[in-house]
């Protein structure tokens, strides 16, 4: 049932290849930003985590959607997103997605990338997205929802409620435990009494894998994986991906409380380098390809950073604009609302089935007359019997936190929820 699928095309491995380049010179481009004072607020770095967030929204397709957190650019250019929005997001330009009203990665794309935008308090992400993927399922569009947390943020209670939700709801969601190691100065050994933040999934009857975070191709294989078994209605994912975070929380920390070594270490893990040696020696990335590709990406990012260089900042008169309502507004209950007002707005994403009228009330089903015809959808089954095992636990990581690159699968499926594909 849960069959890996290791095979990735040249092509996707080129794309792959691309997209964590594309990343790091965006980010790269972002620190010389920050240290010429042109960046409003703070920087983090996802430097050496690309493979992650690269990997994993490679596995979506585009009807899903993504809910990033401030190491998930890669994610964002993956979906679509042009390093002008992020340049001119972070520079807090009048060009940029929230007309220079916000900063870092906060924004979205509700209605054409599927983006939802980062929410600060750690975890709160996690209910949303499973609304998100709740939603799509009554829709019909047959949609994952994928979201990012880190080490740190698995300890909020947010996290664990909306890991219960999406679990008792069988909700297609994919969430992604980036365990870099840290959390600010907090190492993971001094948060938790746990090895694998995977195995947290086991509490709430979810399925979990574990995976080498700096080995891109493991993690889009593993992502798909997981990526089908939602889409097969088989409930959510946790994906824990070790990983190491390269800079300190963000551009104002020196990181000085991390053992050098561990930096010496995963810096000869480095996922890019890596990854760029592999397609080197087996020949799908040739010295001509590499060139190309670098070629192509820098040819985007100056023309994006010299877009945002020279765009304005908001004019001063919008300052108090949009921000709060423009109120007082009156509110008065409304008992009668028509079915238009409660039913979900359209969608460009087609349904694969249908909830008759959307699951509307009726009010004839509570009274008896045409029950039979017009009762609401079935809810979503419960989830069933909890007889997943979690089999092979991977290899403990040493004190130094290095993992071994093995892909290791948390065993048991669950069947199928009636009357879903
Ligand atoms: C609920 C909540 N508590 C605290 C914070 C402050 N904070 C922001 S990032 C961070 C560290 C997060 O560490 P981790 O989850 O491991 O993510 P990483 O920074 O390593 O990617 C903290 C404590 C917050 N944003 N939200
Ligand atoms: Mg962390």
């Amino acid at each position: 049932m849960t069959q890996a699928i290791t095979h990735v095309t040249p092509e996707q491995q080129l794309d792959l290849y691309r997209y964590m380049l594309l990343d790091r010179i965006v980010e790269d481009t972002m620190t010389k930003l920050f240290r010429q004072n042109k960046i409003v607020g703070g920087l983090y770095s996802s430097l050496g985590q690309e493979a992650i967030s690269v990997g994993t929204t490679y596995a979506l397709e585009k009807r899903d959607w993504i809910a990033p957190m401030i190491r998930n650019i890669g994610g964002l250019l993956v979906k679509g997103v042009r390093p002008r929005d992020i340049f001119t997001q972070h520079m807090a330009r009048y060009t940029s997605p929230t007309l220079g009203k916000d900063g870092t990665s906060h924004f979205g794309d509700l209605k054409d990338l599927h983006i939802v935008s980062p929410i600060s308090m750690l975890g709160d992400l996690i209910p949303v997205m499973t609304g998100v993927a709740m939603a799509g399922r009554y829709l019909g569009q047959n949609i994952v929802a994928l979201t990012w947390i880190g080490d740190g943020g698995t300890s909020t209670g947010a996290f664990h409620e909306g890991l219960n939700l999406a679990a008792q709801q069988r909700a297609p969601l994919l969430l992604v435990i980036e365990n870099n190691q840290w959390a600010y100065s907090t190492p993971v050994s001094r948060q938790v009494p746990i090895e694998h933040l995977a195995d947290r999934a086991k509490a709430y009857g979810v399925r979990a894998f574990i995976v080498d975070g700096n080995e891109v191709e493991a993690v889009f294989t593993t992502a798909r994986e997981a990526v089908q078994l939602c889409r097969a209605g088989q409930g959510p994912v946790v994906l824990e991906a070790k990983t190491m975070r390269m800079r300190g929380h963000a551009q104002h920390d020196p990181a000085e409380y991390v053992p050098k070594e561990m930096f010496d270490y995963w810096k000869r893990r480095d996922p890019i380098e890596s990854y760029e040696k592999r397609l080197s020696a087996s020949g799908v990335l040739t010295a001509k390809k590499k060139s190309e590709i670098l070629a192509g990406i820098n040819a985007v990012v100056q023309e994006d950073l010299a877009f945002a260089e020279n765009s304005p900042f908001p004019p001063p008169e919008l300052a108090e604009s949009a921000i709060y309502c423009d109120g007082p507004l009156p509110i008065e209950p409304q008992w009668q609302r028509p079915f238009a007002e409660v039913t979900p707005p359209r969608s460009s994403v087609k349904s694969e089935w249908s909830v008759p009228g959307n699951g509307e009330f009726q009010q004839d089903a509570i009274e008896g007359a045409g029950a039979a015809s017009t009762a609401p959808a079935e809810p979503a089954a419960p989830v069933g019997a909890r007889s997943r095992s979690f089999g092979t636990v991977p290899e403990s990581p040493g004190r130094d936190g290095n993992v071994s690159g093995r892909v290791r699968h948390a065993k048991g499926a669950r069947k199928p929820m009636r009357g879903r594909k």
